[in-house]
């Protein structure tokens, strides 16, 4: 049994109560692991050290924040194969999968915010030579960060490396599912020698810590990625408090595929936006809609290239498809293909739990990799975020049909655009109301470019100089000079 701990104060730490949660491996079903169960006083105690550490840390040059974030970086790169098995075991994702993305991009996130704050610049103002504006971008004090299951470690150092970086002090919650990394990451943190108090990290419940975190008077800035309910929630509690809050929720994302695009990117593209991490992603492409003129052709495509996928032990090379994350989960998924064949819909490829691929994993999570035709666009299935190995197929007639479904949902994160034709490629990039496009691919992330959603998936964007902003306060200062 291995023991996941809080990092607190620079302390490896259990929780003040000594309650204990148990950490599931999603793809044999055994606790392999019990973690903090902690509370309200853990995080009290989280947010005095991170406010103690504030002053020195917000005081310590740009330059200096960046080489302990880089330093951060090369001991995880460093470890990265027990990182990758490790996010692998506790996510149930293919540990192929969590060596080529997640680990790397974990690196990735601490060095590109390194590199960003170091060229961090703000603007200055002159309107006439009697006054000089200037705008000062000031760190915010203790920043609480809370992220999901999905992409552990990634999104939790998508959040950590530019609050650190622009002068914050931070309390940080990973999902109660996957804490493994991010224990790991606190070691890493102490290793390193990390100043105490900079970063905390704190295990528990979502709905027995997020609270406390995100009422905490000395918290004025939260960062949430999860799930669009617990953002609403985290939204209600911090707007009385006039917090600086960013939200990037969940996801129903079109995927528009015309009939003068490239077919065999597209085909192959497709698969990958419906099904990578067993379609446990905000980005995945899982609501696929085909001109008229192709549809047969694409289905046909679409579902023998699903078929092949290889649903599988996470820590055997070749995997497609692994766990899905915890039994609930696999239920929930499940439930919304009970739905989708109530609705009406046809399944043409999985459609039920998988077999285990193999004794080892009697107990797993596993899912078929499933493929839903003759649905409704705004039938329940095709409008709420199921977040697992489910694609819903459905044609269109025309441009601007497919943007007419493209927007038929609350959800505005992200969209795909399959065509060979310039102007269409622009015009529905602009029609369709999502915050982050992709034309002829699926998940080029440059870490520069905002990042996030637009109506229920979201409020503000991440990444690059958005990130950064948002840790920071703006401080316009007027000098009137004489002359
Ligand atoms: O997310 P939650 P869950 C979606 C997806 C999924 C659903 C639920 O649809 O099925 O969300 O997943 C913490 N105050 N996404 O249950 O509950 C929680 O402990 C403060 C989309 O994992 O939102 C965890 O650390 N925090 C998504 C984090 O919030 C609270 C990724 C996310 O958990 C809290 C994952 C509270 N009251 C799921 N309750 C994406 N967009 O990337 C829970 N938490």
């Amino acid at each position: 049994m291995e023991t996941i701990r809080n990092l607190i104060d620079g302390d490896a730490c259990d929780a003040e109560s000594g309650s204990r949660l148990d950490v599931v491996d999603p793809a044999t079903g055994a606790v392999y692991a019990e973690a903090p169960d902690s509370d309200a006083a853990d995080i009290e105690r989280a947010v005095e050290a991170a406010r103690k550490a504030f002053p020195a840390w917000s005081e310590t040059p740009a330059g200096e924040r960046a080489a302990w974030l880089r330093r951060i970086a090369d001991h995880i790169e460093g470890d990265a194969e027990r990182f990758a098995r490790a996010e692998s075991i506790d996510n149930g994702k293919p540990v192929a999968l969590a060596r080529a993305v997640d680990i790397p991009r974990s690196v990735a996130n601490l060095r590109f915010f390194a590199s960003a704050v170091e060229q961090f610049a703000s603007e200055m103002h002159q309107a006439d030579r009697e006054t000089i504006n200037y705008t000062l971008r000031q760190p915010r004090g203790v920043a609480g960060l809370i992220s999901p299951w999905n992409l552990p470690l990634y999104l939790f150092t998508w959040k950590i490396a530019p609050a650190l970086a622009a002068g914050n002090t931070a309390v940080a919650k990973p999902s109660e599912l996957t804490p493994m990394t991010a224990s790991m990451l606190g070691d890493v943190c102490r290793e390193a020698g990390l100043p105490a108090g900079v970063l905390n990290i704190v295990h528990g419940l979502g709905a027995k810590v997020g609270p406390t975190l995100t009422e905490h008077p000395r918290v004025p800035t939260i960062s949430f990625t999860g799930g669009t309910v617990t953002g609403r929630d985290i939204a209600a509690r911090a707007a009385p408090r006039f917090k600086k809050l960013s939200l990037e929720l969940g996801g129903k994302n079109p995927n528009l595929v015309f009939a003068d695009c490239d077919l065999d990117r597209a085909v192959s593209e497709s698969v990958r936006a419906g099904f990578a991490n067993q379609g446990e992603i905000c980005l995945c492409g899982s609501r696929i809609f085909v001109e008229e003129a192709i549809y047969d052709t694409f289905v046909e495509r679409y579902v023998e290239r699903v078929k092949a996928l290889r649903v599988g032990d996470p820590l055997e090379d070749g995997t497609d498809v692994g766990a899905l994350v915890s039994a609930a989960h696999r239920d929930k998924v499940e439930s919304y293909v009970e739905l989708a064949r109530e609705e009406g819909g046809t399944i043409l490829a999985g459609g039920k739990r998988a077999d285990a691929p193999n004794a080892r994993c009697a107990g797993g999570f596993f899912f078929e990799p499933t493929v839903v035709t003759d649905l409704d666009v705004a039938c329940r299935v095709q409008t709420e975020e199921i977040f697992g190995p489910v694609v819903t197929i459905t044609s269109f007639r025309d441009e601007a049909q497919a943007i007419e479904y493209a927007n038929a949902t609350d959800y505005g994160l992200a969209a795909t655009i399959w065509t060979e034709n310039l102007s269409r490629a622009h015009r529905v990039a602009e029609a369709v109301d999502c915050g982050v496009q992709w034309i002829n691919c699926w998940l080029v992330r440059d870490l520069r470019v905002p990042f996030g959603g637009m109506k229920q998936s979201g409020v503000g964007r991440e990444g690059g100089l958005e990130a950064l902003r948002f840790f920071t306060e703006t401080k316009n200062v007027c000098v009137r000079v004489e002359r």
